[in-house]
């Protein structure tokens, strides 16, 4: 039993009723953190690091209380008070520290790690600004700085500092912890995060312009700064050892502590490498266990038994290679050790396709990580079938037994009891809580597939979810939207291979049908979110004409009661908490073979939308378990894509010439696109990319993803059809849990005791 006025009174010397939102959020921050503080770490034997550049927790007051038990107390507390926890969390910072999918997949795994009682921490960086807040102005992105630390917040200061050598100069650090309370656990593990004792935010300028030249500074500033400049690029490398050289430091001073002789390092810590981003590891924990006396040749056999590497990506683009030259610039002790591992490696095989260093003198990370992890897993089946016989394929033939599969999943706790409270506590009581710790539970859903009253009740809550969002845009944004229209989603970062561009060209069509007459049966609004790296400039051209277009039917009388665009600023962990519980189609359209996984999929799903999708990443497990009758799949399979790459068949302008085609791609251009502010040079770029490059073959697609969605709005119609495949997606999407994934990866990689 909590005494919620008691705290508040002792803190503020008045009562709940007499406080600020934002002093509620303070009090309740301080009360959350005393409740995990209190708890003990779990203290097994051996423990993962995590270790990720990024980790995209978003707001931790709900979250936290619920894993300690006390959600429902404290509302009920503030309630009666008067007050309104939604109101007080908004006065939380969203801890922005990633990008997208591969940032926000660590933090579902802290979440379960800690649930399953597993010890395991993740390290990582103390960015202060985290990545840029995106506003919209003349329909096109600004990015702005978003500085999330406040003077109160979730970081603890620990007394833990290490030096970090560089070129030259060595940088002292200082740790900060927050703790990840498991899920009714009673136990708690930690999130590390590392910055800099020296760091300093007033170098920061004009936006998030700042002297990339003095890492003494900026070390742990910004969360990837622009690379596409070799400063950038250094600056990175800088960020990439100064994170891994302290997460190896860690975890040698814990496993000393604990008793280790350091020969049997393996017994106490197993590293995951979230992507290649910590690969500098390897080479540094070797130098390290050199250091305190083992000999090399034993310093590698340790770490290849307790390193382990996850693959998130199989765009070539995004695969980390370092020129010797800048290694050399910043951690010149740390080359030696990856030529000596690069000469092992080339006396098994010497081949450019295995090798780490190649003949340009560049170095490849996840060439590093397999040779010398024990473990790589891709993130979906697909993804790591690909990884075997095509990207990976030369070390797959090498080391076959590395190879395994971790298919993602999300965390439960957040992404329905949190988000979707309406839907989780009507769980509840047709289910019972069973599910909450075996999600496999939800299965139990699909006995209700036919029962009206159900039908009726899922109606209800998408309509309050619908409401809710309404309510939030209305207060966020100042946009008005429909709740009876069809919500039609597609949220993530943006990037071509995602297709965006192709959803728009969807919008063209329908605006298009709509001129000429045909009127929808219901209306449809499509959103769209998503942050555009600040360099990549046709994703700026597609944020571009999306904020364009809404624009335009905005305007138009005729089309603007049946169709509307919206495009949610700022796209974040909180924005999405509030949209996905109140889609009704999952946009999951990239390109067969280039979406590793995709976890926003899975959210979709449990959240009761039907997804709208191509057989790509873990599209392809929905696919399988929903069956054909519940999912809208659509496009060219993944073989087909990877042949049109290999053969060079694939020719954007035959599709152009199509009459379903040409109109569309003609309208990015046309005078009422430019009338409502349409930039010339963003609008002709994006369309002479889609006639005459289109690398990611969007208009391959178009046609056959016009039809699918438009069967799909049809049979929306069918109320009765529809709500039973939701309950199907619903009752299935146990299998996407993090708790299973985070199983399997203990299982199969890191064999940590359960207790
Ligand atoms: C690389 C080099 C230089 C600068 C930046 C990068 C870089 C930064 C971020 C490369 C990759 C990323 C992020 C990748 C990512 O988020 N991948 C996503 O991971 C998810 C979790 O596994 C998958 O679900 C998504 O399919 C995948 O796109």
């Amino acid at each position: 039993m909590i005494n919620l006025q008691n705290f508040v009174q002792t803190m503020y010397a008045k009562c709940i009723e007499d406080c600020s939102d934002q002093e509620l959020y303070y009090a309740l921050l301080a009360f959350t953190k005393q409740r995990s503080e209190a708890q003990c770490t779990n203290d097994q034997k051996k423990k993962v690091y995590y270790i990720s550049a990024e980790f995209l927790i978003g707001k931790l007051l709900s979250n936290n209380l619920i894993n300690l038990g006390l959600y429902d107390e404290v509302k009920e507390q503030l309630v009666a008070a008067g007050k309104d926890l939604i109101a007080i969390e908004e006065m939380e910072m969203e801890p922005s520290l990633g990008n997208g999918g591969l940032g926000r997949l660590a933090a579902c795994f802290l979440d379960s790690i800690a649930s399953l009682g597993l010890n395991g921490d993740g390290v990582g960086l103390n960015y202060h600004f985290g990545l840029f807040r995106q506003i919209f102005e003349y329909h096109q992105q600004r990015a702005v700085p978003n500085n999330w630390i406040t003077p109160r917040s979730w970081l603890s200061e620990s007394p833990i500092s290490y030096q970090v050598q560089f070129a030259g100069f060595s940088l002292t650090s200082k740790l900060y912890d927050i703790d990840v309370p498991g899920y009714k656990t009673e136990r708690k593990n930690r999130l590390r995060l590392f910055d800099v004792a020296s760091v300093d935010e007033n170098i920061v300028y004009d936006g998030i312009d700042f002297d990339q030249e003095d890492i003494f500074r900026n070390l742990t500033l910004f969360l990837y700064p622009d690379d596409s400049k070799d400063q950038g690029k250094i600056l990175r490398i800088f960020q990439q050892y100064f994170m891994v050289s302290n997460a190896a430091q860690l975890l040698i001073d814990e496993a000393i502590a604990k008793g280790s002789n350091l020969h049997d390092l393996a017994d106490y810590a197993v590293v995951q490498i979230n992507d290649t981003h910590p690969s500098l590891v390897i080479p540094e924990l070797i130098r390290l266990l050199e250091l305190r006396g083992i000999a090399f040749d034993e310093a590698v056999a340790i770490v290849k038994s307790m390193t382990a590497y996850t693959n998130h990506t199989i765009l070539s683009e995004a695969l980390e290679k370092w020129p010797l030259d800048f290694l050399n610039m910043v951690v010149p002790h740390l080359v030696p050790f990856i030529e000596e591992l690069d000469r092992r490696a080339k006396a098994i095989k010497d081949d450019e396709s295995v090798n780490i260093i190649d003949n340009h003198g560049r170095v490849h990370m996840a060439h590093m990580d397999i040779h010398y992890g024990y473990s790589i897993n891709g993130v979906a089946a697909l993804h790591t079938e690909i990884l075997k016989s095509s990207e990976l394929k030369p070390f797959y033939d090498l080391y076959p037994e590395k190879f395994n599969n971790k298919t993602n999943g999300i965390t439960f706790r957040r992404w329905l009891m949190h988000a979707n409270p309406s839907l989780a506590s009507y769980l509840d009581d047709l289910l019972g809580h069973g599910y909450h710790h075996d999600a496999a539970e939800l299965e139990k859903f699909l006995d209700f597939k036919e029962d009206k009253n159900i039908k009726a009740k899922l109606e209800d809550i998408k309509q309050h979810n619908k409401r809710k969002l309404q309510r939030h845009l209305a207060k966020s944004q100042g946009v008005a939207v429909n709740p009876d229209a069809i919500f039609d989603v597609q949220i993530k970062r943006i990037h071509e291979y995602k297709r965006q561009q192709m959803n728009v060209l969807y919008v063209i069509h329908k605006y298009l049908d709509i001129k000429a007459g045909n009127i929808p049966a219901r209306p449809l609004t499509v959103f769209f979110g998503g942050k555009a790296a600040p360099a990549y400039t046709i994703a700026q051209d597609i944020i571009h004409l999306i904020l364009v277009l809404s624009q335009v039917i905005q305007n138009d009388p005729e089309v603007a009661p049946h169709l509307q665009v919206v495009m949610i600023e700022n796209y974040n962990v909180t924005e999405a908490s509030f949209i996905i519980p109140a889609a009704d189609i999952s946009e999951q359209i990239s390109l067969a073979s280039k979406e590793a996984s995709g976890t926003g999929n899975m959210k979709f799903m449990l959240n009761g939308a039907l997804t709208l999708g191509t057989d790509d990443g873990a599209n392809v497990e929905i696919h399988e378990l929903v069956g054909n009758e519940n999912i809208y799949i659509f496009g060219e399979d993944s073989q087909t894509v990877i042949d049109h790459y290999a053969n060079g068949t694939y020719r954007p302008s035959s599709f152009y010439e199509r009459d379903g085609i040409r109109p569309l791609i003609d309208f990015i251009t046309s005078d009422v696109v430019r009338q409502f502010g349409g930039i010339d040079e963003r609008l002709w770029r994006l369309q002479e990319n889609l006639k005459y490059n289109d690398h990611f073959m969007t208009l391959l697609d178009l046609e056959a993803y016009i039809q699918t969605k438009e069967q799909m709005l049809t049979d929306y119609e069918d109320r009765d059809s529809w709500l039973e495949k939701v309950i199907v997606n619903i009752a299935k999407a146990g299998f996407f849990s993090s708790d299973r994934t985070i199983s399997q990866y203990n299982e199969d990689i890191w064999h940590l005791s359960t207790k």
